[in-house]
């Protein structure tokens, strides 16, 4: 785990867990489950640091948080009510804020669906007014941590929050505390003629610039980003060693891929019972049910294999986890209602009285579960239309524990296509080549499938989720006995 010595302040739209109130009216805390909270939680929890974050809708401001979760072997599980600040949003602010600005408007822009992108004032005051209210709670957490010759470092995470660093330097000037203030955005950096076309853009643009360090997952989303300040704020920037000059100061700009809590994966690996019988071969897919993912691309390419091979009826199955996500948001609404039709439709078209092709679970299966898909899968099909990261393609590659391997699909729209270079590429746009990669997956001989997953296990298990924090602090100078080279 990373020793991190120095005060840390983790600024987040949620909690690392929910409080909600189980069937006897009692206050109890669950955990999240994501990379972020493995990799982030312990180190808070060391440093006896803070967690600034939305509670969740159930909790009643002022009530005593819970001081332990439910589930007591969680990430989070050493966190103490006195390491976190819950952000009371009241609940039409909340609406608006995140199920309006955050899902309707950032989420499809920056993803590059421009036509599903709602932009309207009112979405945009409340998101305004939420950054200000998260500021403000993140200085309360600042009071009596700020030595000015070892300054705490507030690291704000993703697109909820990108007026935060802006209300959060305001304050602490106007206090005279000393800090350090890095932001990571989990999700793409789009092209300047997609930011554009959101009216506050410039807004957006100063609140990330008043970070010391702002890190995302792939070089091209720095460049699109340093290309905005240059060409929307008119900011000098020197492009080659990512650094954009601001309000008299210099941010750095730094790729910094995430990875995922690799060890944890292979050991619930190793240990989970068998879910997919060993006679089946399955194509897997595990996603949020979002339209980014490329979900109804995925199950036309599969319905296409079965079409133009039928040597694969009765024999394969996919297998498709779909978590419900933002279903308050009509775009998902709909999303939920393709795919119900079209797996019906695949499976009323295939189906023998022994066999059906799709196997559709709406909703979540535990961890160990996972890992147990994730081992037993032939091949992972992953194909979003685009995607920051994309955190299962990782997954999948770290509970790979079977010999012979199965087969990595990525797109290359995916953070993770970009850098998991020995999974095959398809492209989700094209149907055929989906399939055909899909095809050529199921076919692959069973010495190239050894050598592409020996190559990319490696990589997984040597840039996880703990280097990517260490490759965060050392880039903001906050690792112990390192400096930032800027
Ligand atoms: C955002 C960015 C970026 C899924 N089903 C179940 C389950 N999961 C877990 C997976 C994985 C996570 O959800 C999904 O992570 P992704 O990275 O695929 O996608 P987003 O939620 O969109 O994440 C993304 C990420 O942030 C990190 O920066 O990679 O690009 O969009 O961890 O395991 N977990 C359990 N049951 C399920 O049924 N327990």
């Amino acid at each position: 785990m990373t020793v991190y010595k120095k005060k840390l302040i983790v600024v987040s739209n949620r909690l690392p867990f929910v409080i909600q109130k189980d069937d006897l009216g009692n206050v109890i805390r669950k955990h999240s489950a994501g990379g972020l909270v493995t990799a982030v939680a312990p180190v808070v929890v060391e440093n006896d640091g803070k967690w600034v974050g939305w509670p969740g809708p159930d909790y009643d401001f002022g009530e005593p948080l819970p001081e332990s979760s439910v589930d007591d072997t969680s990430p989070t599980a050493g966190l103490k009510s006195s390491n976190v600040i819950p952000v009371a949003l009241e609940p039409h602010l909340y609406q608006s804020y995140y199920n309006g600005c955050c899902n309707e408007t950032f989420w499809p822009l920056f993803h590059s669906m421009p036509d599903k992108a709602v932009f309207s004032a009112d979405y945009w005051k409340a998101y305004v007014e939420a950054n200000e209210l998260f500021a403000r709670n993140t200085i309360k957490a600042l009071e009596n941590a700020c030595d000015p010759d070892d300054p705490p470092l507030v690291w704000i995470h993703d697109y909820h929050l990108m007026l935060a660093a802006h209300a959060i330097r305001q304050y602490a000037a106007n206090r005279q505390y000393k800090i350090k203030l890095g932001f990571f955005l989990h999700i793409p950096f789009p092209a300047w003629d997609l930011i554009r076309l959101f009216p506050w853009a410039d807004e957006i643009l100063q609140g990330m610039l008043a970070c010391d360090l702002v890190g995302m997952h792939l070089q091209d989303y720095c460049i699109n980003f340093i290309d905005c300040c240059s060409r929307g704020l008119g900011t000098r920037v020197d492009a080659k060693d990512m650094i954009v000059e601001h309000g008299g100061r210099y941010v750095r700009i730094a790729p910094l891929p995430i990875g995922i809590p690799y060890d944890r994966f292979r050991t619930l690996a190793v240990s989970a019972k068998r879910t997919i019988p060993e006679e089946k071969k399955v194509v897997l897919g595990v996603d949020r049910l979002d339209y980014t993912k490329g979900l109804p691309q995925r199950l036309k390419a599969f319905e296409l294999l079965l079409a133009k091979h039928p040597e694969y009826i009765e024999k394969l199955e996919m297998l498709q986890i779909a978590v419900p996500s933002r279903t308050d948001v009509k775009e998902y609404q709909d999303l939920k209602e393709q795919m119900d039709q079209l797996v019906g439709c695949i499976n009323g078209r295939f189906s023998t009285p022994t066999w059906s092709p799709i196997r559709y679970i709406y909703g979540t299966v535990s961890q160990q579960e996972l890992a147990a898909f994730y081992r037993d899968a032939a091949v992972c099909f992953v194909t979003p239309l685009r995607d920051g990261m994309n955190l299962v393609a990782k997954e999948f590659v770290a509970c790979q524990i079977n010999d012979p391997p199965g087969v990595l699909i990525v797109s290359p729209f995916a953070g993770a296509g970009q850098n998991m270079l020995e999974a095959l590429l398809c492209n989700p746009y094209e149907l055929n080549e989906t399939m055909e990669t899909l095809h050529r997956a199921l076919t692959m001989p069973e010495d190239e499938r050894t050598l592409r997953m020996n190559y990319l296990r490696k990589r997984e298990q040597s840039q996880d989720v703990d280097f990517w924090m260490k490759s965060f602090l050392r880039a903001i100078g906050r690792l112990d006995g390192e400096e930032a080279p800027v």
